[in-house]
């Protein structure tokens, strides 16, 4: 009796060291891969260049600057196009695109680390491609205040999307001056204003600083209509909230920016300018285009409400009034005052005073 208890206990014992053993190889192998994938780099390399980007950089060294007068009286510093007789048009779709990227903000980033990573950008945060001529140029333009831990997440995943996109661009950070309340759609007007007087862009993109592109066949470029670029966002369960949503980030040309008069100037404070900018193109006869939801996904930096930008509560009168507004309140109403313009490695930082209510 006792010897077979004996035989069991040892039957049992032998089980479980090869148990034991099993578990630690398998310890093992996941500790090996796990550290191996990391390889010395942040957990989400997808996002950064995993092809050679070359720039303009020796176009852009020593640019041609010509000046001229702005309306307003001020003498401006534009760039002539550099010659570009050898190269070719970049393709239609950018052979540089890898697809679905890996957006997360845990691990927080500094501006330092995104230059080093992004060696080919110009002051200003500007860029082209070196090999190839680009389908657009393209003016960023980020309504801002007092969000830089969003701006830094919003320049590290963009810039080398914006490469990979093989796009002429310049990113344009407007910064609203002083504790008035806020007013995105003016900021907005200020950037288009702003970046012309930089370079000739064709196309303007307008982007919400805490919003990212899960994918980089979306391209922040301009359509043939005017283009919601957010159509998929985290916080809406990936889909649209309504049919005419049209805010986050969206594109229009110098074209269709100007047959609506750009955006209108007297929504302060939160929510409704976006809708405003629908009416305008609507009622212009324009349709949105729209990437697929799969494309269009994105992300948003999670975030409580900002001082000085609370619900506006005449946004609802101000929306069923747009078609009568439009053609006074718009880019030909636009007053502000530049306070400071800052070239800065990774983006152009323009502090504007936009007035108040
Ligand atoms: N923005 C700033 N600073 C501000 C306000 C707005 O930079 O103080 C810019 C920024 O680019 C932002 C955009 O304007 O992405 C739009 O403003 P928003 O992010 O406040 O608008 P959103 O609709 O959020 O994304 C509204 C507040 C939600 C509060 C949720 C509380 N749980
Ligand atoms: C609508 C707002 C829009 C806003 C959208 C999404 O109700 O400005 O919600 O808001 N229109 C009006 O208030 C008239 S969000 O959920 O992103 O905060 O963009």
């Amino acid at each position: 009796m006792a010897a077979d208890s004996n035989v069991r206990f040892s039957l049992l014992q032998r089980t479980c060291q090869l148990v034991v053993l099993l578990c630690l190889v398998h310890i093992s192998v996941t500790v090996f891969f796990y550290v191996r994938s990391l390889d010395g780099k942040p957990a989400f390399v997808q996002n950064q260049q995993t092809h050679n980007v070359s720039t303009q950089q020796n176009q852009l060294r020593n640019p041609k600057v010509t000046t001229g007068t702005e309306p307003n009286g001020t003498e401006s510093q534009k760039e002539e196009p550099v010659e570009e007789k050898k190269l070719e048009k970049c393709p239609e779709t950018s052979p540089l695109l890898v697809g679905p990227l890996r957006v997360e903000f845990n691990t927080p980033v500094t501006l330092d680390q995104i230059h080093k990573e992004n060696p080919n950008l110009q002051l200003g945060g500007r860029f082209r491609p070196r090999d190839c001529v680009s389908l657009m140029k393209v003016a960023i333009i980020i309504p801002f205040r007092k969000r830089d831990e969003h701006l830094k997440f919003w320049l590290y995943y963009l810039h080398p999307i914006l490469q990979r996109q093989q796009l002429d661009y310049g990113v344009y950070v407007i910064n609203q001056d002083g504790d008035q309340v806020f007013n995105r759609a003016k900021l907005l007007n200020v950037g288009y204003l702003e970046a012309l007087k930089d370079y000739d862009y064709e196309c303007f993109v307008f982007s919400d600083v805490d919003l990212i592109p899960m994918d980089d066949h979306n391209t922040y470029k301009c359509f043939s209509q005017p283009r919601h670029l957010s159509v998929s966002m985290d916080k809406f369960g990936f889909r649209l909230p309504y049919n005419q949503y049209f805010g986050g980030v969206s594109s229009m040309s110098k074209e269709h920016y100007l047959k609506i008069n750009g955006f209108p100037n007297n929504y302060w404070g939160w929510g409704g300018e976006d809708d405003d900018i629908f009416n305008r193109l609507s009622s212009r006869g324009m349709s949105i285009s729209r990437p697929s939801g799969d494309v269009g996904k994105c992300r948003m930096i999670r975030h409580e409400r900002d001082q000085k930008n609370d619900p506006n509560p005449q946004r609802f009168d101000r929306i069923a009034h747009t078609r009568e507004t439009m053609s006074k309140d718009g880019i030909n109403s636009l007053s502000y005052r530049v306070v400071k313009k800052e070239n800065l490695d990774l983006f152009t930082k323009i502090t504007v005073d936009v007035g108040k209510p």
